[in-house]
């Protein structure tokens, strides 16, 4: 490889940053500003060491449970991924102030979750065991009411109370065909199943991974920006391998670039995690920039629109 060896650089859209993770880190930095330093944050805002470290700098603690934090007027941050309830009654008994950062669109399968229960049903969950937003969408409902479904496997040895009186609901970072094909399972198996139209994958997920699936096949290697903690950017590096592209990787920095990894290639694929900033992406193409003689072009193949509003405290902080 020489500087002039030509690589042309295609730049997956939509990448990066969706509306959830968006408002998440914008609570934890208009509060910095209405409240002061410190600001807590229990667990990372979102997972991405990045972001993490930066709002770090600005005064943000990062803590994993809030018996970490002391007794305290500060503001406490819940993340993007969603708590278990147990979590803002905890605060609550500690007359603690929290700002729940939690991404709308896991809320929403919260509240289906509840709707289910209430209406007696019995609630699957298709997830990831030990995820954050796993462990916040059970904790919506009572210890053992809610059953964790990963693989169709788990779908084949479930034994349900009643099989008229199933749901199902899912974490929203999974991979979209994985899952199609654990709901036509549990279709096929408990036909009265009841669930969303699809699942619940966000539609940041989905497009990110419809993106890759254009590109994969294109490429010589795909890098995948983001972290390896973060459910949905481990999942566009699957959708890569698995829509043929022959060489594809997860880079948290462009420190971390095994360049023998990429050596001979002519065309690269980059797309990032919803939980990955542009900053990391433009530094990734400057170090190829720094090796090869690179051309870079965008394949847009959604746009998005989507933004959420933020919590009431914070809607008259100038951004
Ligand atoms: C909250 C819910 C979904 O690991 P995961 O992909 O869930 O999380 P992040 O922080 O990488 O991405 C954003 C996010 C937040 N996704
Ligand atoms: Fe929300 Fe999906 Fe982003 S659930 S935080 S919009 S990846």
């Amino acid at each position: 490889m020489a500087k002039t060896d030509p690589l042309e650089i295609i730049l997956c859209a939509p990448r990066g940053f969706c509306a959830g993770v968006d408002r998440a880190i914008q609570i934890v930095e208009l509060a910095l500003q209405k409240y002061g330093a410190p600001v807590y944050v229990r667990h990372e805002i979102v997972h991405n060491k990045y972001v993490v470290d930066s709002l770090k700098a600005k005064g943000a603690v990062f803590v994993e449970e809030l018996d970490e934090i002391p007794d305290t007027e500060a503001p406490v941050v819940f993340s993007a991924h969603g708590v278990p309830k147990k979590v803002p009654l905890d605060a609550e008994k500690r007359a603690m102030f929290y700002l729940d950062a939690t991404c709308p669109l896991v809320s929403k399968v919260h509240v289906e979750a509840q709707r289910h229960h209430a209406d007696g049903m019995e609630v699957l969950l298709i997830g990831h065991a030990g995820h954050p937003e796993v462990i916040g969408t059970m904790g919506q409902l009572p210890d053992g009411a809610i059953s964790l479904i990963e693989t169709v496997d788990d779908v084949a040895a479930f034994e349900p109370r009643d099989p008229e009186k199933l749901a199902f609901v899912t974490q929203t970072t999974l991979s979209v065909d994985d899952t199609a094909n654990i709901v036509a399972a549990l279709k096929a198996r408990f036909p009265a199943i009841q669930g969303p139209h699809k699942e619940d994958i966000c539609y940041a997920t989905t497009n990110r991974q419809e993106a890759v699936k254009q590109i994969a096949p294109e490429v010589d290697a795909m890098i995948v920006v983001g972290a390896p903690n973060s459910s949905n950017s481990m999942r566009l590096v699957e959708v890569a391998e698995r829509s043929g592209c022959p060489r594809a990787a997860l880079v948290q920095r462009a420190s971390d670039i095994d360049w023998d990894f990429f050596a001979g290639i002519s065309r690269l694929g980059v797309t990032a995690g919803a939980s990955a900033p542009e900053q990391l992406v433009d530094e990734i193409i400057e170090a190829f920039g720094a090796r090869y003689d690179i051309s870079v072009s965008s394949n847009v193949t959604a746009r998005e629109t989507i933004s959420f509003n933020l919590p009431k405290e914070l809607r008259a902080v100038p951004a």
